[in-house]
């Protein structure tokens, strides 16, 4: 049997590159779009470079997308790609608009032309619940966003749905909760947590400045998540899937264990900074994946507490190599 052919938008990013690396195992050929930049940025994919075909696009440029989907007729295109960060949403409303949700239409209209028997996975977020109307959040669960991201991925996910009920696409929107990693972006909260216990515990800083301790989210491992993306995929129709753990926790909670795990009390260390507080905030996520489990067999993986210690690891580990490396000092 032919190869199938993967094509994944947001390859550089987190989730592309656990997903590029799944896709690679399970025998896919990979083509990973990427956008230009003035220096490369190939950090989280560098160990799978030569196994994948990288392809220069934007998601602002509809015209790159057809191209690429002419040039290497994929299976399956992956959407990972997005401007991902809510803080920044707020500063660059227009941009976030312009490639989190206008971008999913360019991609899907690409589709639509090329090629509509492409199957089409779209990253919708728990950041569509926002102000939460009600608890655990479901499929069904009607959105509330709160910020300019969340606007955003509500437009992603209902031109997703808008494309398979109009043109009959095979187009699939997974309603993913937080998930981190030891790759996720030092911006985040999460790693911006573990990267900083792993500077103070080897004397780099004296302290770590956050936003709100008391927001709550639903936090999974990616690599567990990235695997329920291809499940949605391999399903016979398309359809819409709540991914999550079931366990909500607070930024505190996250930092207390974070720095537990190395010895300390989070309490002699954290500084809080309006800087970091958001003009509208998300103050409770906890998803129920009931649906993912009963029809894709998914299940994550990873607890929260083996989560934070991973991560809190992972960066003790990078920072001595970093310390040990002479281009570092
Ligand atoms: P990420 O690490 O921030 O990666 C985002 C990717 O999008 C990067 O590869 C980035 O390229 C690319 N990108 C940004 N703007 C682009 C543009 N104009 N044209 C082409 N590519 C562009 O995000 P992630 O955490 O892996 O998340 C993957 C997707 O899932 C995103 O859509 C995110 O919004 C969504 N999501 C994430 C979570 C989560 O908790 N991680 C939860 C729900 C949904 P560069 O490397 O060049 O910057
Ligand atoms: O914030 C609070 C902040 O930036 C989590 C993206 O992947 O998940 C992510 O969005 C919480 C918020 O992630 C700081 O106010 C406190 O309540 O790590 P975050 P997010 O906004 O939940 C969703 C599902 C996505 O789809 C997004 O793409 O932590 N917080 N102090 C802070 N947050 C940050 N970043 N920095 C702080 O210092």
């Amino acid at each position: 049997m032919a190869r199938r052919r993967a094509m994944i938008t947001g390859v550089t990013g987190q989730d592309g590159s656990y997903l590029a690396e799944i896709l690679l195992a399970k025998g896919y050929e990979v083509i990973g779009l990427i956008r230009r930049s003035s220096t490369v940025n190939f950090e989280r994919i560098s160990h799978i470079q030569d196994k994948i075909t990288l392809v220069p696009f934007d998601l602002l440029d509809f015209y790159s997308i057809v191209h690429a989907l002419r040039e290497y007729q994929p299976h399956e295109v992956y959407n990972l790609a997005a401007q991902s960060f809510v803080q920044t949403s707020f500063t660059q409303p227009v941009l976030t608009g312009e490639t989190t949700a206008l971008g999913v239409t360019r991609i899907l209209d690409a589709i639509r032309v090329v090629d509509p028997t492409i199957r089409f996975y779209q990253a919708s977020s728990s950041e569509m619940f926002g102000k939460v109307v009600e608890t655990p959040q479901t499929e069904k669960t009607p959105f509330y966003p709160r910020s300019p991201y969340g606007v955003a991925k509500v437009y992603g996910h209902w031109i997703t749905v808008n494309y398979r009920e109009s043109y009959g696409l095979h187009a699939t929107s997974g309603i993913l909760f937080n998930h981190e990693s030891e790759r996720r972006g030092l911006e985040f909260v999460t790693r911006k947590i573990t990267h900083g216990v792993a500077r103070i515990k080897l004397g780099l800083d004296r302290t770590l400045v956050l936003g709100n301790l008391e927001a709550r989210r639903d936090w999974g491992y990616a690599p567990d998540y990235v695997e329920a993306m291809w499940l949605m995929l391999q399903q016979d129709e398309p359809d819409d899937y709540v991914i999550a753990t079931g366990e909500t926790h607070s930024v505190r909670e996250f930092a207390e264990l974070a720095f537990a795990h190395v010895g300390l009390d989070y309490r002699d260390y954290v500084v809080q900074d309006p800087r970091f507080m958001r003009p509208a905030e998300v103050d409770l996520l906890v998803g129920n994946a009931a649906k993912a489990r009963a029809r894709l067999g998914w299940a994550p993986r990873t607890t929260f507490q083996e989560l934070v210690r991973r991560m809190v690891d992972a960066d003790l580990a990078l920072l001595q190599r970093q310390l040990a490396d002479p281009r570092h000092r």
